[in-house]
């Protein structure tokens, strides 16, 4: 049967029949097909790769790609007169997912697929994912989420798990969405929900009431923890996601002949940060249950599990009040004391604790203490964990800590989001890379080819016109692709200093008016969500928008920048962004971005990066060397030193500066205030003369001098800039998820085996 036969007799009648959200169906029961047919069965050690998160994004095109069907789809499509781009929008996307962490988890599902190793995902099934976001009267504003449809591509089960919540029994359900690799086998992503779940509870935008937890638990992704009851959810939500998954996978490894004191020979499990810790003292307890007495259930549970630690950031570090604990799950505590104890005949030094003085339990103490392998997400990032964060663990571990550089997977990132340098790529260096990352570094070959370059900068051309269309269509705004398309996008965080990139583009107001034109006009994007109860971040945000209005009024200002505010950042968004971007914004202050991956996938589609010496920042740069990456700022070791020392006060350099000053006046000035919200403004304004916590001020004047001689080299030096970009894209393969997945498989999983 050709593809045009067989999508047919899905559908029941001729493609050119049917609308789209019908081919839509019949595509994703197709692929549900193709898929279960690459289902292998598991020997030896399989992963568990348990996570809060998975920002998986739309599936479709990403299936249809990884299942070698993608182009044939495409055709018969266009043959019957629709358009596959068409039918990709009638998919909603699940936002199961904040960020990095979130969007990692699926990067790696799909490499451990793509490198036909056993590995399934465990996670919840929440009916919002992050919400929505829209901005009104230059305020954000929330709304639910909703992706799931009565057709999903997470297939409800008959399975499921008795879980105990604050002594009440609740019944876990689950639901299996295929997971399909690139040319490789089908794994499954394993999301729990309980079918008494209410929508119709929320109200006034993602407002909800947070006691009936037989109606809210899996509701929405993370709600809001900034009061008791949300907070308490949190832990509801996690333990009902750590119980189920627990008993899934001792009743996964008991069918294939696991007794339980071989676990470790069943089952790898990664705690992905410490949303899933419980985990631990759960698996101990069902151990129990078991016939297994504490000491070898410890012993058990260490060698199966292993922790990632996502980030340094203490308020981000979970450390549950032992009465939260005591309320929700007190079935672990007797654990988690027992736990406690013994940690404490390892150690004298009380700061390695897991329950502390305070009687607040420290869920990232447990994980080191009782799984095998701790990680970090960037060379840095370790290197801070071992020397700084952590380092009482790691005098107490050594041979525990080990780093694992993130990646991203090629196939939703390059081939995916990108077609058009794919096929440029693929007309000079093969199709190898498809498989094989490493082999980008065959472009090395034409880093002086003209003709090459003048390839790149057409796609590059291409990418921004259709960005162009899009911003246009969906936001009403009009770009040009003459300029410099400079992007920030990322969760909104005064880490990552968003308003270090607002201070620039107020400078920039400021030298155009007084006739110091830049060296080429640019469009400053920025695509971000800001936590719902986060206040500066969203006066940020706040003033981005505003800002935007005041030049977008100014007409000497506005032909040379233009600051873009795109709505609702989603992987979708992401999709359309990074292939268009020249200048990827990676500006956070050094040693509080654990890694990132944005930066990645910037660099594979051939942005040049303006960053900091932070995260994975620094491997980018080692990989192409300085001259192909602007580099700016201070160094972790001096940030470090500087918080240390304490004393930092942004006032001295406000008064020592006439450039900053000029700059954070703007804020509270007569042209903000007359386009803006007064009290918003101020309060960054205050916030940031008074703390600016992440040290932009001391920034400020090496991330003015490195972007304008970016801008100077793209306009004056187009072919260098190009070159650049080359040298980006070839040296990207060490940041393919599968180099990052083979890593944790050699030295922490061994699956298979
Ligand atoms: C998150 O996305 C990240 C860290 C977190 O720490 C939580 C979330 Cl939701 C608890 C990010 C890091 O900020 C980023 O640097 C990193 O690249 C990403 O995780 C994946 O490791």
């Amino acid at each position: 049967m050709s593809f045009t036969e067989t999508l047919q007799s899905i559908t029941g009648k001729l493609l050119a029949d049917c609308t789209d959200q019908e081919l839509y169906l019949a595509l994703l029961e197709l692929v549900r097909q193709k898929s279960a047919d690459r289902v292998q069965p598991v020997t030896g050690r399989k992963l568990y790769y348990i996570s809060a998160e998975f920002l998986i994004g739309k599936l479709l095109s990403n299936n249809l790609i990884n299942l070698g069907l993608y182009d044939e789809a495409r055709s018969a499509l266009a043959a019957a007169g629709k358009r596959l781009s068409d039918i990709e929008e009638v998919e909603p996307e699940p936002s199961l997912g904040n960020g990095g962490l979130g969007r990692l988890a699926a990067c790696f599902l799909d490499s451990l697929a793509t490198l036909n190793l056993p590995g399934d995902g465990v996670g919840l099934r929440y009916h919002f994912g992050l919400f929505h976001q829209s901005f009104e009267d230059g305020v954000q504003n929330e709304k639910p989420d909703p992706w799931l449809t009565a057709h999903s591509w997470a297939e409800k089960t008959d399975t499921t798990y008795p879980v105990e919540l604050a002594g009440k029994e609740y019944t876990a359900r689950l639901y299996k969405l295929a997971v399909t690799g690139y040319e490789g086998r089908t794994n499954t992503l394993n999301l729990f929900d309980l079918d008494t779940i209410d929508e119709s509870i929320v109200h006034d935008g993602i407002a909800f009431d947070k006691t009936a937890i037989d109606k809210n638990l899996t509701l929405f992704l993370y709600p809001d923890d900034s009061d008791e009851a949300g907070r308490r959810l949190r832990v509801y939500q996690q333990y009902l996601m750590v119980s189920a998954g627990a008993q899934l996978i001792l009743a996964e490894c008991a069918a294939r002949g696991c007794n339980f004191h071989d676990l470790a020979d069943y089952a790898a499990i990664q705690i992905n940060d410490t949303h899933p810790s419980m985990v631990i003292p759960e698996l101990i307890r069902l151990l129990g249950e078991r016939g297994i007495e504490f000491e070898e259930a410890v012993e058990i549970v260490t060698k199966t599990c292993a922790y990632t630690n996502h980030t340094i950031l203490a308020e981000a570090l979970e450390k549950w009040p032992r009465a939260y604990l005591d309320a929700v799950v007190p079935q672990l505590m007797p654990i988690i004391e027992k736990l406690d104890a013994l940690a404490r005949t390892r150690t004298e030094d009380e700061s390695l604790a897991i329950i502390d003085k305070d009687d607040r339990v420290h869920m990232a103490h447990m994980d080191i203490h009782f799984t095998h392998s701790t990680n970090g997400v960037a060379a840095l990032h370790t290197e801070i964990l071992k020397n700084s964060e952590l380092h009482g663990f790691y005098e107490l571990y050594p041979e525990k800590f080990n780093n694992k550089t993130n990646g991203i997977t090629f196939r939703r990132w390059l081939l995916e989001c990108d077609p058009r340098l794919t096929a440029t790529l693929e007309k000079h260096i093969g199709s190898g890379f498809r498989k094989d990352a490493a082999e980008l570094e065959k472009l090395l070959a034409f880093a002086d080819d003209e003709t090459v370059l003048n390839e790149l900068t057409a796609v590059k051309k291409a990418n921004k016109e259709a960005l162009a269309d899009w911003l246009l269509h969906t936001q009403k705004v009009t770009v040009s692709t003459d300029a410099v398309f400079d992007i920030q996008s990322k969760r909104l965080h005064e880490y990552k200093r968003q308003q270090l990139n607002l201070l620039y583009l107020i400078h920039q107001y400021y030298e155009i008016k007084a006739g110091h034109l830049p060296a080429a006009p640019l469009v400053s994007i920025f695509g971000a969500k800001a936590a719902p109860a986060y206040t500066i971040a969203k006066d940020i945000i706040h003033a981005l928008l505003t800002l935007s209005k005041v030049i977008a009024a100014d007409p000497e200002v506005s032909k040379w920048l233009q600051v873009v505010f795109v709505e609702n950042y989603n992987v979708t968004a992401a999709e359309k962004l990074i292939p268009a971007c020249d200048l990827s914004e990676q500006i956070s202050l050094a040693s509080k971005e654990a890694s990132g991956t944005g930066n990645m996938k910037f660099m594979l589609n051939g942005a040049l990066t303006l960053g900091t010496m932070d995260g994975a920042n620094v491997e980018i740069s080692q990989q192409v060397g300085e001259e192909n990456i602007y580099i700016f700022g201070q160094t972790s070791d001096q940030v470090i030193h500087r918080y240390a020392v304490g004393d930092y006060d942004p006032a001295q350099w406000v008064e020592g500066d006439a450039n900053i000053r000029r700059a954070i006046s703007f804020l509270t000035g007569p042209e903000m205030l007359a386009a803006g919200h007064a009290e918003n403004l101020t309060r960054l304004h205050d916030e940031l003369i008074h703390k600016d916590w992440f040290q932009t001020l001391p920034d400020f004047n090496a991330y003015v001098v490195r972007k304008g001689q970016a801008l100077s080299d793209y306009a004056c030096d187009p072919m260098g800039w190009r070159r650049k970009c080359l040298v980006n894209i070839a040296k990207a393969g060490m940041f393919s998820s599968d180099r990052t997945i083979a890593e944790y498989d050699r030295d922490i999983w061994h699956l298979g085996k």
